[in-house]
């Protein structure tokens, strides 16, 4: 049942019992299904109008139907008593002990997930609403001792495998829901209450990666390859209270004062009012192209021979413009493939062996038509960020951009990336001495920069003092 379902891979310890457990639920839900449709159509030819006009008023009088529902009931008891109340307990109660379990908070916001470590010493340092600014989204209190070893990262969450990870999970807004869809982990943040869950990840994110493997048709994609027309230039009388907005301007129109209106921009009522106060009556313009899901399949130089378009750029209005202007009235050109997501799983090269694509390079629209033009009819493709941090809660109009990734890796990865950012923190060993610039070291201000986005470390790391 599992497998007819398409579940995405499962990556966690307590996965397959989630994964089971779903199986079974799905089970009684086909048997259901089946019975109640089977009794419906039943229903429907046994009591059609044709056999008993007359209406039963005793209705049905045996005891099966009873002993269904029953049996419903039942099979309901033993999956929520022998499978989901145990695997809940395990999930909520029976958390490992923060000595051999990797500990991290995750705040979330709108639109993020702020991850913070603990660093060397175990412990988190004191955090305060007063102290968050874009820079500092946790608001992390740096001149509390805790706190001076603690790594912040925006949006990525680092673990190693095999070791049971806990997070306390909470926000600082709106309600998020914490979502690995990955490690079967789904948790709901809260406003205001620090909500602990953990799990034992058992696949870095290059396995699961692996898992994801399939193959994928480029000869497909160049299919989508056609000639595609370029809207002409023209003419448009100008009169106020006409406007035309998929019409855009093809030069820029001035009075007196300067620039009001320029090339490229739509001849909405407000710039047509504004052209016809300047006197003007006629102005050059052409249909907006729209073409922004097309990248062109060849280059086109103007008179001096700089590029107007090179093959896998997209048909930008810009472009469009440069190439109508040239006069150009057609392109070859495919759809966009948004295959930039994936990445090619082998690598591929050409017919004399010169490597055209290696195993982890992302599909983007020009290596999709150098693999074509190479030759490569079929790539394996995988996921390139397979395990990510969903919110599974609409928290808001950008929650769509609220993507944030974790990356599993082995503990040895995990360890030379802690002490990278760790090293990244700690100030070089002779700055203890008091200088001017290091007076500040111990007050108040916390050193701002100290959070890490996208896991990349902002500050340098430590140089040798060299003046
Ligand atoms: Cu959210």
């Amino acid at each position: 049942m599992e497998q007819f379902l398409g579940l995405y891979p499962d990556a966690s310890a307590h996965g397959p019992a989630i994964d089971h457990l779903i199986g079974l639920v799905h089970w009684l839900m086909l048997i259901l299904f089946v019975g109640w449709g089977a009794f419906f159509i039943l229903t429907l030819i046994r009591f059609r109008k044709s056999r008993r006009p007359q209406a039963s008023y005793t209705g049905v009088t045996s005891h099966y139907s009873n002993f269904i529902e029953a049996g419903v009931l039942v099979i309901e008891i033993v999956l929520l008593v022998a499978f989901s109340i145990p695997l809940w307990s395990k999930r909520v109660d029976a958390f490992p002990s923060e000595n051999e379990a990797v500990t991290v908070r995750v705040v979330a916001e709108q639109f993020a997930w702020n991850v913070h470590y603990p660093g060397p010493d175990g412990k988190f340092g004191r955090t305060s609403i007063g102290l968050i600014d874009t820079d500092n989204p946790l608001g992390l209190d740096r001149s509390d001792p805790d706190a001076k070893d603690d790594i912040v990262t925006n949006n990525n969450l680092f673990l190693p495998v095999n070791k049971p990870v806990i997070v306390r999970l909470t926000t600082k807004d709106v309600i998020h829901s914490f979502n690995l869809p990955a490690y079967r982990v789904k948790q709901d943040a809260i406003p205001g209450m620090e909500i602990p869950l953990w799990f034992t990840p058992t696949k870095t994110t290059a396995e699961v990666r692996e898992e994801l493997r399939r193959p994928y048709s480029i000869a497909e994609a160049m299919k989508k390859v056609r000639m595609v027309k370029l809207p002409a230039m023209g003419h448009s009388a100008i009169a106020k209270g006409w406007h035309d907005d998929n019409l855009m301007l093809m030069q820029d129109v001035s009075d007196s004062t300067g620039t009001i209106a320029s090339k490229g921009d739509h001849l909405t009522s407000e710039n047509v009012g504004k052209i016809a106060d300047a006197g003007m009556t006629d102005v050059p313009t052409r249909p907006v192209a729209n073409l922004d899901k097309f990248v062109s399949m060849e280059d086109h130089k103007d008179t001096s021979g700089s590029p107007m378009i090179s093959k896998n750029d997209g048909l930008t209005e810009d472009a469009v413009t440069k190439l109508v202007e040239a006069g150009v009235h057609e392109i070859s050109a495919r759809q966009v493939s948004n295959m930039d997501g994936f990445v090619v799983m082998e690598n591929y090269t050409d017919k004399s062996g010169a490597i055209v694509a290696n195993k982890g390079d992302a599909l983007a629209e020009d290596l999709l038509s150098k693999l074509a033009d190479a030759g490569v009819m079929e790539v394996v493709i995988a996921p390139a960020t397979p395990t990510e941090i969903a919110c599974a809660q609409l928290c808001g109009l950008g929650h769509f951009r609220m993507r944030g990734y974790m990356t599993v890796e082995s503990s040895d990865e995990f360890k030379a990336w802690y002490d990278q950012q760790e090293a990244s923190l700690t100030p070089p060993p002779d700055s203890t001495q008091v200088t001017p610039s290091d007076s500040t070291q111990a007050g108040a201000p916390a050193p701002s920069k100290a959070g890490n986005k996208a896991g990349t470390p902002k500050r340098a790391p430590a140089k040798k003092p060299g003046k």
